[in-house]
């Protein structure tokens, strides 16, 4: 008999590690007084999740959004940037908050990340870069989009939120474009409470990215540039490194949890999954399902109330799309992204995270199943 969860289950639940454990690091905080602005445990931090990541160059933020808005300022990027809508808001507000015209590209529906193969043709005279999204920790086509920057002379600047972990064919996933933004939020795979990491392969660029995170300064009497705020802390960083013991832990669980929904999910008509992809290790980030109701026999919308009757909290990534959202309307040509609005309308991300059982995942599906066709 299926029943209602007896207690609420949201669609993710931060990551906590022993508190002993942070304790532990934090004690070297209560010893050293050192706070914040490039402390030893950020150093510490930078040095293992660059390890952990396979990449030469990182520098730490507070946040993924101010790392993306720092990316984009210290690469001097001018007119429109080629982007997706099919996000979150950081992404389209990043560009805005830099004075750039975002130029929307749509997604394509094998893995909802921007269709390569139209980029092209949204290129002008005055585009400078890409920024594209790994999704819900899908890569983009890095290989085409790689090729098409090099032949119009582009940046690539790849909002990587959702990629903590995922390689490709062996290779790190912050490798690849100019620039890689991650999102430490509490909200992801892996966390530093909140926090954010950029990845880049030209060295020069980390003294910018300093110099842009720390208001400009360059010494006690000399400020060089219009810089922000935007350094990770000292317990921020003391959360990462205690978080990054746990992160294979937190993977391999949540790759089972993701087979447990494939397998219980596959046989019910009008429910759509995404698979893996050959030679990526993912780090199942997200779960997110289409809903057609055509064949389903009710809406997305109608799922995702029904499900909290039952105590399952899902949620909406990413409708609307940004360029429905109330700052945006009626200012960018929308209507070619077919394929964003098509998925915006049916998508639902399930419940996932290392603490949930199988269990949970199997009741989930049951009580999916029981819901299709209740008008
Ligand atoms: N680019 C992309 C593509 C992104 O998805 C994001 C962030 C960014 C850029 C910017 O990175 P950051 O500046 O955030 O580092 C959440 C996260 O706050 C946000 O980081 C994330 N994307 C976005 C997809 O999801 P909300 O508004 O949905 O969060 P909220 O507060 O509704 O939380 C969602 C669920 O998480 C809750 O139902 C329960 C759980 N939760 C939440 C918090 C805050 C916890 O278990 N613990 C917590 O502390 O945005």
């Amino acid at each position: 008999m299926v029943r209602k969860f007896d207690k609420p289950i949201l669609v993710t639940k931060s990551f906590l590690p022993p508190l002993g454990e942070y304790i532990e690091q934090c004690k070297k905080i209560w010893d050293s007084h050192w706070l914040t602005n490039d402390g030893e445990l950020c150093k510490k931090f930078v040095a293992e999740s660059q390890n952990y990541l396979k990449v030469s160059n990182m520098v730490p933020f507070v946040n993924g959004h101010l790392a993306l808005e720092i990316a984009i300022k210290a690469l001097g990027l001018k007119g429109n940037v080629i982007t997706t809508p099919f996000t979150f808001a950081s992404t389209t507000h990043a560009l805005i908050n830099n004075g750039l015209e975002p130029r929307f590209c749509d997604i394509n529906l094998n893995d909802f990340t921007i269709d390569s193969d139209i980029i092209e043709a949204l290129i002008d005279e005055n585009t400078s870069a890409i920024l594209p999204v790994h999704v819900f920790g899908n890569p983009c086509d890095v290989a085409k989009i790689n090729k098409i920057s090099q032949n119009y002379s582009l940046k690539v600047i790849y909002d990587a939120a959702h990629v903590f972990g995922v390689e490709i064919d062996g290779v790190g996933i912050g490798n690849f474009g100019d620039v890689s933004m991650f999102s430490l939020h509490a909200t992801k795979v892996f966390h530093s409470i909140e926090g954010g990491l950029l990845t880049f392969h030209d060295k020069d660029l980390e003294r910018q990215f300093n110099l842009y995170k720390n208001f400009g300064i360059t010494g006690p009497e000399t400020v060089e540039a219009v810089g922000l705020n935007a350094k990770m802390n000292e317990f921020q960083a003391a959360m990462g490194l205690v978080n990054l013991r746990y992160i294979d832990d937190e993977i391999a669980a949540r790759k089972l949890l993701a087979e447990c929904y494939r397998d219980n999910l596959c046989d019910i008509e009008g429910i759509n999954y995404l698979n893996d992809t050959a030679g990526v290790k993912h780090n199942y980030a997200y779960f997110p399902i289409i809903i057609d109701p055509q064949f389903f026999g009710i809406t997305r919308n109608q799922l995702h109330e029904k499900l909290k009757e039952f105590n399952i909290y899902t949620r909406k990534y990413f409708y609307p799309l940004t360029t429905d959202y109330e700052c945006y309307k009626n200012k960018y040509k929308a209507d070619h992204l077919i394929n964003s609005i098509c998925i915006s309308d049916k998508i639902l991300t399930l419940p996932i995270y290392g603490t949930l059982t199988l269990e949970n995942v199997f009741n989930i599906c049951e009580i999916i199943k029981i819901l299709k066709n209740t008008k």
